[in-house]
């Protein structure tokens, strides 16, 4: 029945583990998984009682998927040994902080999956540290971790709730890093080089990767006007010519930026524009511009998504 949609209260399938948190998150998380692959659309969840599918331990999951899949006769009754055996061993087993003895990119990228901000400032401190310089940071392990995120998320092993958390840390990680992004700045302190609008386009929310090149752009001396995210492209281009900006930057991560960028580019033609454009986010990519904006628009566009590294110098 395609047009029906399935939801449901996911807490209620583990309302007997009341008071065994960890058997009830491991619950939620494979049932989400499993339901969601099978057409759910919509669990209804409380957001901080879910574990990542991946990082329940493998006994625990086993046998919740054995409950929830009703693999075998006996599936209940050695979920609620096990169930027992944790919950008489206290909470301490559960609280597992051996992550913190890892290296300083795992531990980062840990926090980012678990969505855990406690440590970001002394394990963004110590990474810097490490690398050097602050964009060493963001481009090394914090995009690494982000990466990982972006690839459970996409696989359905972490859910949208995880990924929010996920954001927290990265942008407190990130703030962190600003002073010393703009102490660089100080160090090099020379004339505007130039006026740089930036937004996200119409219909996407994501904004991390923008505000860091907004940061990176401003540490470098350029005048940055970040209109934010959702901007549609009449108020992008008006906004340039307000500011009489020098170039204006799109940022976009899921696939319909990718037409909206298009529709931007256009009416950059359509209203005579001129100026480069710059086309930046996860999702975009040099086939992206160079088939679906360039043919739109004749001024300069750019794909701005590659790591540094792919860059031809
Ligand atoms: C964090 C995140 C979120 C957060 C965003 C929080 C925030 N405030 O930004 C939240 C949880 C809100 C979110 C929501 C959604 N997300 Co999301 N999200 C991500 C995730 C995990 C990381 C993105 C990120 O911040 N990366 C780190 C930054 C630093 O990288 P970046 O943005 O690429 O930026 C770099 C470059 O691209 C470049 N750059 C970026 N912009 C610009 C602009 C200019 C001008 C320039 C020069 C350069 C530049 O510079 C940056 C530094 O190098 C990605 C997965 C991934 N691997 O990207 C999914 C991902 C983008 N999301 C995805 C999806 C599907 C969604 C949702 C639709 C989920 C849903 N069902 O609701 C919603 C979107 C709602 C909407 N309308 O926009 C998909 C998109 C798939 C697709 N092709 O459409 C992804 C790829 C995950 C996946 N694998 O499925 N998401």
């Amino acid at each position: 029945m395609p047009l029906v949609k399935v939801s449901g209260g996911v807490s209620n399938l583990s309302f007997s583990f009341r008071g065994n948190d960890h058997v009830r998150e491991a619950m939620h998380s494979v049932f989400l998984y499993h339901a969601i692959s099978a057409g759910m659309d919509m669990g209804i969840v409380n957001a901080g009682m879910i574990e990542v599918y991946d990082e329940i331990n493998p006994t625990l999951r086993q046998l919740c998927e054995d409950v929830i899949l009703n693999r075998h006769a006996q599936a209940a009754d050695r979920l609620l040994e096990y169930a027992e055996a944790i919950k008489s061993k206290g909470k301490t087993i559960v609280k597992d902080e051996a992550w913190r003895q890892t290296s300083v990119a795992e531990r980062l990228q840990h926090a980012l999956i678990k969505g855990i901000t406690d440590y970001v400032d002394i394990d963004t401190e110590e990474a810097l540290q490490l690398l050097g310089k602050p964009i060493a940071v963001i481009e090394g392990p914090l995009m690494d971790g982000m990466n990982v995120v972006g690839d459970l998320f996409g696989a359905g092993k972490m859910f949208l709730p995880q990924v929010v958390k996920s954001a927290r840390v990265m942008k407190r990680s990130v703030a962190y890093l600003q002073p010393y992004l703009e102490a660089e700045k100080a160090q090099n302190a020379t004339q505007a080089q130039g006026k740089i609008l930036l937004a996200t386009v119409k219909g996407d929310v994501h904004d991390i990767g923008k505000n860091i090149v907004g940061v990176v752009l401003a540490c470098n001396n350029y005048e940055v006007i970040d209109l934010g995210v959702m901007v549609p492209a009449d108020k992008i281009l008006a906004a340039a010519r307000q500011h009489q900006v020098d170039i204006i930057g799109l940022s976009g991560l899921i696939t319909p930026s990718l037409d909206e960028m298009a529709d931007v580019a256009a009416e950059m033609q359509r209203q005579g524009f001129e100026l480069p454009l710059l086309i930046g986010g996860a999702t975009t990519s040099q086939t992206h511009t160079a088939v679906k904006i360039a043919p739109q628009y004749s001024g300069p566009s750019y794909t701005c998504s590659m790591p540094a590294a792919a860059y031809p110098s």
